[in-house]
């Protein structure tokens, strides 16, 4: 039953999301080993309606020797907006960039497309093996850039924060995400765990200064609330979203 509901969602959604969703399933299927991940008492599936316009929530979530929770998101706000989140959190105790990608759409079109690839250590730079890959990778142009907001201290230069205009600017984040996260299964597949405590601690601390900063996005407070009410949100938001282990 919910699994008719669940797909009914993708399959409604913006075809930007609906690809970006299948494929990073495939290349997480592809490259990793996943299991089940227990997502909390209710939050698989969530619908909810406090103002009058419905809000729909799916989660997909994994976990992998190399990652303690692989989060898919997809949501839809009445018919007017769309959203894809993903978050893939390492282990505290393997050494490996945040990848995150957001995706808000509507019928008018992608207005906010972020993807990146985020360091969590104490010098806020990616390990070099990323920064020679990422370096390298053929320069995409788009005609609208966005600004990021004071909080998003915590991304990397690589990120990649545009408004895509047309179909072809669809495609070409659709294929900058691709590369991301290509990249990023392989190499955590071939990244050894830390093993001091010092290094750990570290890693612990950057991941929870990336929830912390994450959570201070209102976008997606304001849009959770209005269907969802605040106590919800920011128990939301603090252990499905952005939870600091
Ligand atoms: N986010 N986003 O994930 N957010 O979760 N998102 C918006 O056109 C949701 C992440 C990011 O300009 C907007 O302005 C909801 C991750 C940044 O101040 C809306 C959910 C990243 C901005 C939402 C969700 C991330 C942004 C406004 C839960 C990055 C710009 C759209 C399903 C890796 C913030 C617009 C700003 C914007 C909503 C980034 C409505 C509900 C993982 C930087």
């Amino acid at each position: 039953m919910v699994t008719t509901i669940q797909s009914s969602l993708r399959e409604r959604q913006h075809i930007l999301i609906r690809k970006l969703a299948d494929f990073i399933e495939e290349i997480w299927e592809r490259n990793l080993n996943l299991s089940p991940y227990d997502i909390p008492e209710d939050l698989g599936y969530v619908e909810g309606n406090l103002e009058g316009e419905k809000l729909i929530i799916e989660n997909h979530c994994y976990q992998t020797p190399q990652f303690r929770k692989l989060h898919l998101e997809l949501a839809q706000v009445g018919d007017r907006l769309d959203i894809l989140h993903c978050v893939m959190f390492p282990r505290p105790n393997y050494p490996l960039p945040i990848f995150g990608v957001d995706l808000v759409g509507s019928q008018k079109g992608i207005s906010a497309a972020i993807v990146d690839l985020s360091p969590v250590t104490q010098n806020c730079i990616l390990p070099k093996a990323y920064r020679y890959v990422l370096a390298n990778l053929l320069p995409v142009e788009f005609s609208q850039p966005r600004d990021l907001p004071p909080w998003g201290n915590i991304f990397s230069k690589f990120c990649l924060f545009v408004r895509p205009i047309n179909a072809e600017e669809e495609r070409l984040f659709l294929y900058r995400v691709r590369q991301f996260l290509t990249l990023h299964c392989q190499m955590a597949i071939v990244t050894c765990p830390v093993t001091s405590s010092f290094e750990k601690t570290e890693l612990l601390a950057g991941q929870r200064y990336y929830c912390t900063q994450q959570q201070q996005n209102d976008k997606t407070r304001r849009v959770l609330a209005k269907s969802l009410g605040q106590t919800w949100t920011e128990q939301y938001m603090n252990t499905m979203l952005f939870d600091a282990p």
